[in-house]
């Protein structure tokens, strides 16, 4: 039984690759820069959308989200007020969200119009490590209050990532959080991986995230 699950599992893992691999012939198409957010439920992935879209929204960027929840659309709710489309695409339990699903919802964006899509996937360092979506770059966030073991323990997710950001930095000295074996971690496992460290809550670090961000739109905008 158990050895006929594994090709199964590899099958549609394929046919998401084979979506994923169209929706970034569009992206490219539309010269639309596409960040993935992924991270556990609370890390603070909606909190650096907010802070980020307000930065957006001062200084004239255009953007737009898809955001991945279980159940709810508070996400996409808590980001309407900003000058930028905000679609929810609940999953209906699913713990990931697909490249299907991001594709059928990009019939409601004019990607043309916008300089970036953000998709925050469902809070989970699990399951969405496997599902590319045919982002350009894969952004884990992973707040300190979560612990300094996490690198370690989620090694396939942070593979797949291009950068990591250290989220709730402003907790830092109520909690006992080793950043250098973060920092061991990531060189044994991702040596490439980025680290930003930041506070969605006091706006430190957001001014290096946003430089990142434009980075990301030079490279995309290359080719
Ligand atoms: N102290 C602190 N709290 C934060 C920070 N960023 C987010 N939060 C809080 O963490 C909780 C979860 O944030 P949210 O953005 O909803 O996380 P998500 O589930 O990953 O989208 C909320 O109560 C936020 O106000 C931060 O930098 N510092
Ligand atoms: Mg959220």
């Amino acid at each position: 039984m158990e050895s006929r699950s594994i090709p199964v599992y590899e099958k549609i893992l394929k046919a998401n690759d084979y979506v994923a691999r169209q929706n970034r012939q569009l992206f490219e198409a539309s010269g639309v820069t596409v960040v993935g957010l992924l991270g556990a439920p609370g890390s603070g992935k909606t909190s650096l959308l907010e802070r980020t879209l307000e930065h957006f929204t001062r200084n004239g960027l255009r953007a737009a989200v898809l955001v991945g929840d279980l159940a709810t659309a508070r996400d996409a709710q808590r980001l309407a007020r900003f000058d930028a489309k905000a679609v929810q695409l609940t999953t209906g339990g699913a713990c990931h969200l697909e490249a299907q699903q991001v594709h059928e919802a990009l019939a409601e964006i004019n990607l043309a119009d916008l300089d970036y899509l953000f998709i925050e996937n469902v809070g989970n360092l699990v399951c969405p490590a496997a599902y590319y979506l045919g982002e350009h770059v894969r952004v884990v966030i992973l707040s300190v209050a979560e612990g300094d073991d996490k690198v370690a323990k989620y090694p396939t997710i942070m593979r797949s990532a291009q950068a990591l950001v250290l989220n709730k930095i402003d907790l830092l000295d109520w909690l006992d959080f080793d950043e250098r074996r973060i920092r061991e971690d990531v060189h044994a496992l991702n040596p490439g991986l980025r680290i930003l460290r930041l506070s969605c809550r006091t706006g430190t670090g957001i001014e290096d995230w946003i430089e990142y961000l434009e980075q990301v739109r030079g490279r995309t905008n290359r080719a």
